[in-house]
């Protein structure tokens, strides 16, 4: 019997490994994710940790997008808008929590500054590239630029968009069809102020002694079944996340407790985006778990949820397995690029012009797994694009996890440079149906080669 348990908790073990899930992007330190669902793909906009904190303090230049058609394997897109973009900001640090939506074929990325308030980028694609249609910032208003972060936008059923945004107040204005200018004719040339009640929004008690209400930052603005629901972080610092809910965009809200508590791999901060996709809810927030515990080096993870059947949404509990099971399988078939990852160790990606986004810094034994690759009746052949500068490099094509089984191993040899892209490929040993792919990179000393796509035949 004992023995029994052991077999089952190593059994266990072994499967929470293999699976681990969150957070969901390695390769970068990312925070405050904003997922969008746009033409069957969910795109994942998120802010980005420097890998070098400057200051022990939010060390935040650029804004990142992931994407997936299964929930499972996250496409990297790389940094697809950055403080640069806006000219007219002195800020050079400051790259806050964001949110895109897309109105009538454009992609609005309503992008706060942290110090110089909320501005937008427009682009025709969700990818980018974005580009700024004002030349200035977007809101100009609460006289206090530390209230003006993190902007949650939302458009109703009737085509009134809505922008809220705050810390420690909230704010909104109604957005005209633009999406990048709002009508001045109501509240305070045009902002609104949403009254901070503790029916609205719960109280708590602040680290100073004083009550005050749970919300702090990081709205989340959406509507389900005719409920409008608020959600954000509150509390803080440390941060849980809370919600309410109002009958109406305007309220009143009514604050309905706690979703996230606070947990030991939660960061002091914390930041909630939800969505539905493909059937399911999925809730996204961060945790600082990838860094060993740097609150300033954040990682976005993702939990499934059910709603309750009286709208209500239960507590999350932060997990390391995340979404247990994709919503479609990867065909590998079909060009995949090397940055669409389920899990990697020790990588790191890079864009050019040129390639696009690549998988760079790679080791000896680094690896990553993409999940749900449906073979079919089979594959015999491996094909992959890879630039190294010397010979003595391979990649170990196994399933499931770096010790399963090997199917393959592509000799990667010398293409002539880091950047001199070759197609190389080899035979494989028969493999069908569904399963995890992993690819575990061999060599001798340091930055092995860059790995830009692959395919089976
Ligand atoms: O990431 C910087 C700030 O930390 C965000 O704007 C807040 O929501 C908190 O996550």
């Amino acid at each position: 019997m004992l023995l029994k348990k052991i077999s089952i908790t190593i059994l266990l073990m072994g499967a929470y490994c293999v699976h681990a899930q969150n957070p969901i992007i390695q390769t970068s330190f990312t925070a405050d994710p904003a997922p969008m669902v746009h033409d069957g793909t969910l795109y994942l906009y998120t802010t980005n940790d420097e890998d070098e904190t400057v200051d022990n303090f939010f060390t935040m230049y650029n804004w990142r997008c992931y994407s997936t058609t299964d929930m499972v394997n996250w496409t990297d897109h790389g940094v697809v808008a950055s403080l640069k973009d806006f000219e007219w900001s002195d800020i050079t640090n400051g790259a806050w929590a964001p949110q895109c939506i897309e109105r009538k074929g454009k992609f609005y990325l309503y992008c706060p500054i942290h110090g110089d308030g909320v501005a937008v980028l427009v682009s025709d694609s969700p990818t980018g590239p974005f580009t700024d249609p004002l030349g200035h910032r977007l809101i100009e208003g609460t006289n206090n630029v530390w209230h003006d972060i993190d902007p949650t936008v939302f458009i109703d059923d009737d085509g009134q968009a809505y922008l809220f945004w705050g810390n420690p107040g909230l704010y909104y204005v109604k957005l005209n069809e633009d999406m990048i200018s709002y009508d001045r004719s109501i509240g305070n040339n045009g902002i609104m102020a949403v009254e901070m009640t503790t029916e609205a929004f719960g109280s708590h008690e602040g680290r100073d002694g004083r009550m005050r209400t749970t919300y702090t930052e990081g709205p989340w603005v959406y509507k389900r079944n005719d409920l409008y629901y608020l959600v954000y972080a509150a509390a803080g610092i440390p941060e849980y996340i809370a919600y309410s809910t109002a009958p109406a965009i305007e309220g009143p809200w009514t604050y309905q407790g706690f979703i996230m508590e606070r947990a030991p791999h939660l960061a002091f901060t914390n930041h909630p985006g939800i969505i539905d996709y493909k059937g399911n809810s999925y809730f996204f927030y961060h945790s600082h778990e990838l860094s060993g515990g740097e609150g300033f080096k954040r990682s976005v993870c993702v939990e499934q949820f059910e709603y309750n059947p009286d709208g209500s949404i239960p507590l999350m509990i932060p997990t390391k397995h995340g979404v247990a099971e994709s919503v479609s399988n990867l065909n590998p078939y079909n060009r995949v690029e090397a940055e669409t990852i389920a899990w990697s160790e020790g990588l790191k990606t890079k864009k050019d012009d040129e390639t696009g986004i690549y998988v760079t810094n790679i080791n000896n034994d680094d690896y990553l797994i993409v999940r749900s690759v449906d073979f079919n009746n089979g594959a015999k052949v491996f094909e992959a694009s890879v630039a190294s500068d010397s010979d003595g490099r391979e990649i170990e094509i196994r399933l499931n996890n770096p010790d399963g089984e090997l199917i393959g191993h592509l000799t990667v040899g010398n293409t002539g440079g880091s950047k001199s892209w070759e197609m190389k490929s080899c035979e494989l040993k028969k493999v069908t149906g569904v399963h995890d792919v992993c690819f575990v990179f061999k060599g001798q000393e340091g930055n092995l080669f860059n790995f830009d796509w692959w395919r089976f035949q």
